[in-house]
């Protein structure tokens, strides 16, 4: 009884709820850093700790697969969030003056 004090009846309403008993995880798109001959190292490591909270060591590493591999992953996003990310790398590239590029992928 002492667990029923207090608890309201709130049977015979109208309103019906529909409960999803499964929750539906965001589809998830990768942001991918692609290498220039002309864009400072230093530019890269700055902006994927500002941009993708990388820490120093991570941007570091992720701009040396980059600049080794060709292309590097800086994080996976919901789609308007990696688009919102995107749209941030590139601003602050032109403004700066460099030519860095990034695509979105499935990830
Ligand atoms: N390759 C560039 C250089 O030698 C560095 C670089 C790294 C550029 C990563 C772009 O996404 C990039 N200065």
């Amino acid at each position: 009884m002492a667990d029923r004090v207090g608890r309201r009846d709130e049977a015979g309403g109208d309103v019906q709820e529909h409960v999803r008993d499964k929750t539906k995880e965001p589809t998830l798109y990768g942001v991918v850093l692609l290498n220039d001959d002309y864009t400072p190292m230093q530019f890269v490591v700055d902006v994927l700790e500002a941009v993708f909270q990388k820490s120093p060591a991570e941007a570091y590493h992720v701009m040396m697969q980059v600049h080794l591999q060709g292309r590097g992953l800086a994080g996976i996003y919901p789609w308007e969030v990696a688009e919102t990310k995107v749209d941030t790398l590139l601003s602050r590239a032109r403004e700066a003056g460099h030519p860095l590029q990034a695509t979105i992928e499935d990830a």
